[in-house]
């Protein structure tokens, strides 16, 4: 491709709008253009990398038995109200109306599309397991869509759904989607990491997420330096803290005006912050609830959520709090609440003598013991983790990290074949709902991933896997016959060998030349200069690492191609 023709139009300055260095360096290195709130046009150099990310997935995919099909991307309503989801999504759903007044989604995901597809012709275990996979658009209509591609509300996504037989055959696939993530990544030339996710009420190792660690990264992840353990910090475990044996003491009310905090009622009454109840209060459509935490503890509502398989859970407002409890918040406690939901972290049944709120504004109990003074509803894991505190696993120090989410694989179970009589006949003919997995990767995220992972001050550095272009040849003067014959007889060579070029034949100076290559970050910059006509010595220059090399014309290629089989 010639630099004179491509169509990638550079900026010198940084769009005041970009927060994240991958959103910048795509604006000013004339990879996308916004046309509406997390929504942009892909121009050649960024669609170039799109395609060849897609190609390693779809080989991935395909040799672990994917077979790829194309779904629409407008869905029925009718599909969504079968699993009940069309209520759930609220506004994040795009809908629209087609012509008759009839109910339509952009799809946001494709797990009723594809299984009311399937469940149609699959009628014999014969027929499982089956793997189909899409790559194409999907739509969030996110509250607020930033950091260019990496939330977007249109964007790329392979999603792969698994059907099986069993879950013994789930969990094959599971592992197959597994490895087939790992090598996609490394293929993409990424440091990246599985972590365990939070799978939702169905709970169990239902749910592996694939992290670009990044500081830019919007997920929080735990891992341990020790072990191999690694978690969502949505789904990282933790194990109930024992404390030590204590004789229950009477319980007794005390006058603490004003301490609604804990660090206040700690210092009031002159107790370490473990030896108070943290009690919070949320409304869920199912009603209130009261969460306890030790004090020095927080609450880890993604937890608490699943515990009460609730859909929507948010803290409680004031008036309701009162209403419940008698008290303001910061006064509330577990003794003496009837009739409702409590769920209790399990350190917290460990506690003796404990404080808490007396359900009485400017009121606290002193020892407090579970079991005799409240019983809850639900004794759960439901801690948030944080840095230091010891691995589930194997007791070490976890230290935090963030992560950019590129891939994600779940178990779904029956969740979504029972609800839409997706069934097959198993070799007893018994009829049995087809056992299912998903499995998403975000293409386009990726990409922005990629450069979040692989930058200088200088721009884009791209692995040769996934590079819009592999080398640019550069003649420092394009008046110089000498220096723009030999140009074009190695821009030729190269093509001949399927490395993929640039020729920058533009009338520029060399240095603004030299600055869209850095920016652009082709892996490998091949300029021809002076010393290239009279010296037979053609300088290349390895992007990432910044080595340079003087090769002579005639071996050039192998050099070239030697090279960038390690970037
Ligand atoms: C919706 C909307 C947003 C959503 C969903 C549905 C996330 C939704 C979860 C998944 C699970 C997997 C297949 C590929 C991998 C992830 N956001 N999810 O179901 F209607 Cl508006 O998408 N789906």
């Amino acid at each position: 491709m010639r630099a004179s023709l491509l169509y990638a139009p550079t900026l010198r300055e940084t769009p005041a709008e970009a927060e994240v260095i991958s959103h910048q360096l795509m604006l000013r290195a004339g990879f996308i253009r916004k046309s509406a709130g997390g929504m942009y046009t892909y121009l050649p150099l960024a669609w170039r990398v799109l395609k060849k990310i897609e190609t390693i997935v779809r080989e991935e995919m395909n040799a672990k038995g994917g077979q790829e099909v194309a779904m629409p991307i407008i869905q029925p309503a009718e599909i969504w109200q079968e699993t009940g989801r069309w209520d759930v999504y609220g506004d994040e759903m795009f809908r629209l109306k087609d012509r008759h007044n009839r109910d339509f989604c952009l799809g946001p995901t494709h797990e009723e599309m594809i299984t009311t597809v399937v469940r149609s012709d699959v009628r014999s275990y014969r027929q499982l397991p089956l793997m189909l996979y899409q790559i194409q658009n999907k739509y969030r209509d996110e509250i607020r869509p930033r950091f260019g591609l990496m939330r977007g509300r249109e964007f790329i996504m392979k999603d792969l759904y698994s059907f099986d037989r069993d879950e013994k055959g789930l969990d094959e696939n599971y592992a197959k989607m597994y490895d087939a993530y790992s090598r996609i990544f490394t293929r993409c030339g990424l440091a990246f990491r599985p972590v365990e996710a939070d799978s939702g009420a169905i709970g169990g190792s239902g749910s592996h997420e694939f992290m670009v660690i990044a500081d830019s990264g919007e997920a929080a992840i735990v891992y341990c330096p020790e072990c191999n353990y690694a978690a969502n910090v949505e789904k990282a475990e933790l194990l109930p803290i024992s404390a030590g044996i204590e004789v229950p003491d009477t319980l007794v009310e005390k006058s603490t005006p004003g301490t609604k905090t804990i660090e206040e009622i700690s210092g009031f009454l002159g107790v370490s912050a473990d030896k108070t109840i943290k009690t919070l209060a949320y409304q869920t459509e199912k009603g209130l609830v009261l969460a306890l935490v030790r004090g020095d503890h927080e609450i880890n509502e993604i937890k608490l959520q699943n515990q009460l398989n609730c859909l929507h859970l948010g803290l409680a407002d004031e008036t309701a709090v009162v209403r419940l409890t008698g008290a303001i918040p910061g006064f509330i406690g577990p003794v003496g609440v009837k009739d409702t939901v409590i769920v209790a972290d399990a350190t917290v049944m460990n506690m003796h003598n404990a404080v808490s709120g007396a359900n009485k504004t400017d009121y606290h109990y002193i020892n407090v013991n579970p079991g005799r003074d409240f019983n809850p509803t639900i004794v759960a894991d439901i801690r948030l983790i944080k840095e230091n505190d010891p691995c589930p696993r194997c007791g070490a120090a976890v230290a935090t990290a963030r992560g950019i989410e590129v891939g994600q694989v779940f178990k779904l179970y029956t969740k979504y074949t029972s609800a839409l009589k997706a069934t097959y006949l198993d070799e007893n003919g018994k009829e049995r709902p087809m056992v299912m997995g998903c499995y998403g990767i975000g293409v386009s995220r990726t990409m922005a991933a990629a450069i979040e992972q692989n930058h200088d001050e200088n721009g884009i550095v791209w692995s040769a896997a996934i590079a819009p272009y592999q080398a640019v040849v550069i003649p420092v003067n394009v008046k110089d016959d000498a220096q723009m014959v030999l140009a074009e007889r190695l821009y030729q060579l190269l093509n001949e060998a399927g490395i993929e070029a640039v020729l920058d034949d533009r009338a520029e100076r060399a240095g603004v030349k030299f600055k869209d290559a850095d920016l652009i970050g082709y892996p490998l910059k091949i300029t021809l200069g002076p010393k290239a006509i009279n010296e037979n010595k053609i300088e290349v220059k390895v992007r990432r690492s910044g080595e340079v090399f003087f090769f002579e014309t005639d071996n050039l290629i192998d050099e070239v191609q030697q090279l960038l089989s390690t970037l």
